[in-house]
């Protein structure tokens, strides 16, 4: 269904986007939202770090340091860094426990033990682009540590040449429909007790059920009693699924950091062998029944069925053809707002809960700037303009309703004051 693009008066909006920035901005790093996300999230910081480079482009690259400064020595980069206490949030670093973490090494920043979709060289790669003069030292800096970062990446989650998670916090997209299968492997006996904050900030329905958030904390414990050691939790843990988001940001990310190499002088070989890695694993999570990349549980074979907005990350991974497209067209129509993070006739669509309905800014650009480059202008278009309308109509919310754009989860929400100021408006 196409919608007119009614005048948006983009003006008000950017001034809002940037107040937003300011007020999240705790110094050198920027929060997802006040209150419901009081510490630095990985690829929440990502795209502050694109978001600013409109307005400071000083302040854009020190985002991105300030996360790579809870960078591991084997290289890991931390989903959620715990630069300053705060007791609004569960589970905060006591429950983490990562102080003695295997690969840890002398990294001073408490952290959780998981990481997130790693969209960290593409939009330094953008932000570079932005402003080409004050990103060069900077840039070359920060080569080496996202090489580091890749190269765990490839040694610990890469097996079957796609991107694995260990946690469904790990895909960015926490109870989406694609982990249901592996979550019902986990059974959450001996989880301690504990209180969500999650819901004492936004309406519980908006959120993951109890059922997932006992195996979300059961899988924290058992990585913690593992010292967070990647190999005892590749061989021993229930739940460990090939996801298309880690996988195509992964495959972005790469063939971005090689082009960096390119430009910095640096040897590329590594670099491009890994993008041949995950371009054939890629080819491992295309279900045919779905026409769609989709999710696909390690521990038994089977594909999720979930055709979600990161099934359409492919061209943002740098894939080409058309054989997604009709499944996106067909999602597309039924959508009254694109992208929904499942589909709205799926049988578990829920339209306000999270991952498993509602539109996410970050994701439609993605996808969005995947379908631009890879001609799919149409779509493209409908996926941004559709971002705009949500955020002009909604205001800066943590995500929407595909169905009535409702707003919903946190208010003045960084990533969304990102993608209006970087692409939407
Ligand atoms: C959590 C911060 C994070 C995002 C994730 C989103 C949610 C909840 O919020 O995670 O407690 O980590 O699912 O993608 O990075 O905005």
């Amino acid at each position: 269904m196409m919608h007119e693009l009614t005048e948006i008066d983009v003006a008000p909006l950017d001034a809002e986007a940037r107040r937003i920035l300011e007020l999240n901005d705790r110094g050198g790093y920027t929060v997802p939202t006040d209150g419901l996300y009081p510490y630095q999230w990985n690829w929440d910081s990502a795209f502050a770090g694109l978001g600013f480079a409109a307005v400071n482009i000083d302040r854009a690259w020190a985002e991105i340091e300030t996360l790579f400064s809870g960078q591991w020595d084997n290289g890991m980069v931390p989903h959620i860094l715990f630069h300053r206490p705060d007791p609004g949030y569960f589970p905060g670093p006591d429950v983490w426990g990562t102080e003695d973490a295997v690969g840890r090494g002398a990294c001073a920043v408490a952290s959780s033990g998981i990481s997130q979709p790693p969209v960290a060289a593409s939009l330094a790669w953008r932000i570079h682009q932005a402003n080409t003069a004050a990103g060069a030292d900077r840039l070359r800096a920060l080569f080496p540590k996202l090489l580091a970062y890749h190269r765990w990446i490839m040694a610990a989650r890469a097996e079957t040449g796609a991107v694995v998670i260990t946690h469904p916090w790990e895909a960015g997209r926490d109870n989406a429909p694609d982990w249901d299968e592996a979550m019902a492997g986990v059974d959450p006996v001996g989880v301690q007790p504990y209180t969500r904050r999650d819901t004492g900030h936004v309406d519980p329905r908006m959120r993951p059920t109890k059922e997932d958030y006992d195996r979300y904390i059961w899988l924290v414990q058992f990585g913690r009693d593992r010292k967070w050691d990647e190999a005892a939790i590749a061989t021993e843990s229930p739940f460990r699924v090939a996801d298309p988001t880690m996988t195509f940001t992964t495959l972005r990310s790469t063939r971005d950091l090689a082009a960096m190499a390119d430009l910095l002088g640096e040897d590329a070989g590594e670099i491009r062998d890994w993008v041949a890695t995950l371009e054939e694993g890629a080819e491992t999570l295309w279900n045919p029944a779905l026409g769609a990349y989709d999710a696909k549980n390690l521990r038994t074979g089977n594909f999720a069925g979930s055709l979600s907005n990161a099934s359409f990350l492919c061209w943002w991974g740098g894939l080409r053809g058309d054989r997604a497209v009709p499944a996106l067209d067909a999602l597309l129509a039924r959508s009254p707002y694109a992208l929904p993070s499942y589909d709205p006739e799926g049988p578990k669509f829920d339209h306000l809960r999270y991952w498993r309905g509602p539109v996410w800014g970050v994701m439609n650009y993605l996808a969005g700037n995947g379908m631009a480059e890879a001609g799919l202008t149409a779509q493209a278009d409908r996926v941004r303009r559709d971002t705009a309308r949500l955020i002009a109509e909604n205001g800066f919310a943590e995500y929407f309703s595909p169905i009535d754009g409702t707003p919903a989860g946190g208010a003045t929400f960084t990533w969304t004051a990102a993608v209006w100021l970087a692409w939407a408006s």
